[in-house]
């Protein structure tokens, strides 16, 4: 599996599926959820609505997949992250389950190539250090045969330098 570092706009990416930080609404937000909804259409909203219809919300840790709709990606696999509280190990396992959670879900749709924003960084106020050392630790654990690239993409400049200094060791 093939790690790497791009610095941007998500919905820009070209990968088999992108993931969104949703909500546990799955109805759109701000941050990267708005900027998917936005590029993506609404397509990807009206598949979400029909999730919500069959099983209810999306639980903390968990993800869900819609089309991309509008965007060059195949599928957006949506996952709710923790919202930060001073709980560190329970926030810390709920967020390496939408890691793990995602490459699952990709798996079984035979995706090769998963690009990842930094889940619950922006309005969810996970300590951007740490929410990157769990991002990297769960997807080196994780045994794939089917996944080939990985993509973190990161917006801001903090985020990108962690992430620099976490794929260089
Ligand atoms: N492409 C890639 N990354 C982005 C983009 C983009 N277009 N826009 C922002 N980011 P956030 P959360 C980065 O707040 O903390 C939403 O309202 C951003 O710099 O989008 O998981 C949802 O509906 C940050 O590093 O998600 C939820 O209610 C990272 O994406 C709530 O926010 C995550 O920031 C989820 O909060």
């Amino acid at each position: 599996m093939k790690l790497e570092l791009i610095k941007g706009d998500i919905t820009k990416i070209k990968a088999d599926a992108i993931v969104n930080a949703a909500n546990s609404s799955l109805l759109g937000g701000g941050g990267v959820d708005g900027a998917i909804h936005r590029a993506g259409g609404k397509q990807i909203l009206e598949e979400c609505k029909e999730i919500r219809n069959r099983q209810g919300k999306c639980k903390t840790g968990e993800a869900v997949v819609t089309s991309g709709g509008n965007l060059p990606s195949k599928y957006v696999i949506h996952t709710v992250g923790p919202i930060w509280n001073d709980n560190e190990e329970k926030s810390s396992k709920l967020l390496a389950n939408c890691y793990l959670n995602s490459l699952k879900l990709a798996e079984s749709l035979d995706v090769k190539t998963i690009a990842f924003p930094n889940i619950s960084t922006g309005v969810y106020r996970f300590p951007k250090e740490l929410a990157g050392k769990i991002a990297v630790e769960t997807i080196k654990n994780f045994q794939s045969e089917m996944i080939e690239k990985i993509i973190f993409v990161c917006f801001d400049d903090e985020n990108e330098e962690i992430y620099k200094k976490l794929l260089e060791e």
